[in-house]
């Protein structure tokens, strides 16, 4: 750790370190990815895992010194909120908002509209459109309504959109057809007209089929007036698979041009294990060339990670041999990938 503070101290003069501390170096970071991204005006942020942010205090040391935005991983989805008929709880997402607030952090709100992790007294039942459409209606207020002011940007609908670009089959469309999109956005405005109200999805950072479809359903809903504000390109990526740069530059472009602002919204990028020097060279070039591109698009206004540490990740789990996605690993040691990012920000 030590010799990388000190290679990135010479690197990146971002801070200048007091007299005393040049004269006798101590362990302290002398720049950090939250101290490197608020030079650049970037909010960097990293999804939450709030058991580890209870449990580990390591892992919460390293999330105050690193980010300036927390997206609660789980605790402010349906099932986690609204478990039961008409019965809310927040306390696990109270918690991330608590500790952000007192570290000077802001809170992604995640996720309103999205076809996982829903209950099964809302998936199980028979619904009317009628009755489906009181049920969402109330959701979005709620939980809108009671983060109100203290949450400036929502994700209100996720992954809509299937791969070959068509409206996905979820339990929200068969419910209420595909205005469910627009009406989601409708009341997330009404619940709190100040919020930043964003559409999120996966596999449409660059070009192609997906990515399209998306542009079509944002000038749909933006010529019909419909408050989105903003595009939320997750990067789930992986160093096997990565998106054009330029694509993915011109994507942003035309999102601005339709007045959209664009967010990296769950950033990682996964590996085939074992981990070896030369992957985590090339995982730090997708890192790079993301941030890279974000910098340089006038509308990126946020550059979120889903999760920032190998020793919690959704990879491993969901597709066993793949994992090391993150920028810290298991040892909450940085990564290349860690580097690449601070020295991107630092224009270098
Ligand atoms: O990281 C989340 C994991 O802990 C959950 O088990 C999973 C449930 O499907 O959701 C993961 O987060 C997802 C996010 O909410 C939406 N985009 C895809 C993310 C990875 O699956």
């Amino acid at each position: 750790m030590r010799s990388l503070i000190y290679a990135l101290a010479t690197l990146v003069p971002l801070v200048v370190a007091p007299a005393a501390a040049q004269a006798e170096p101590v362990g302290e970071p002398l720049t950090t990815l939250r101290m490197a991204a608020q030079l650049r005006n970037i909010p960097i942020g990293a999804s939450v895992d709030e058991n580890a942010l209870r449990d580990d205090a390591d892992y919460a040391a390293v999330l105050v010194r690193e980010f300036s935005v927390l997206t609660p991983e789980n605790s402010m989805k349906f099932d986690a909120v609204h478990a039961r008929p008409f019965r809310y709880s927040f306390d696990a997402g109270d918690k991330v908002l608590a500790f952000a607030e007192e570290h000077r952090m802001e809170v992604h709100g995640h996720v309103l509209v999205w076809h996982e992790q829903l209950p099964n007294w809302l998936t199980k039942a028979q619904w009317t459109p009628e009755k489906l459409r009181t049920v969402l209606r109330e959701h979005i207020y709620r939980v809108v309504g009671h983060y109100r002011g203290r949450i400036k940007a929502w994700d209100v609908v996720s992954e809509a959109i299937d791969d070959n670009g068509e409206m996905r089959k979820t339990f929200w469309l068969e419910g209420l057809g595909p205005e469910y999109v627009a009406l989601a956005f409708q009341w997330a405005h009404e619940a709190d007209p100040n919020a930043q109200l964003i559409y999120n999805d996966y596999g449409a950072e660059g070009g192609g089929r997906k990515s399209d479809a998306i542009f079509r359903l944002m000038q749909d809903l933006r010529t019909r007036g419909v408050p989105v504000h903003g595009v939320g390109l997750q990067a789930h990526l992986s160093v096997d698979e990565v998106p054009n740069p330029q694509e993915v530059r011109a994507n942003m472009e035309r999102l601005q041009a339709l007045g959209l602002m664009v967010y990296i919204t769950e950033m990682d990028v996964s590996l085939k294990l074992p981990v070896t020097p030369t992957k985590l060279d090339e995982q730090a070039l997708v890192y790079r060339d993301m941030m890279n591109t974000c910098l340089s698009a006038p509308n990126c206004k946020g550059f979120t990670l889903w999760g920032f540490t190998d020793r919690y990740s959704w990879i491993p789990e969901f597709f066993p041999g793949r994992g090391a996605a993150l920028v810290f690993d298991e040892q909450m040691q940085p990564k290349p990938s860690y580097r690449a990012l601070i020295e991107v920000l630092a224009g270098h």
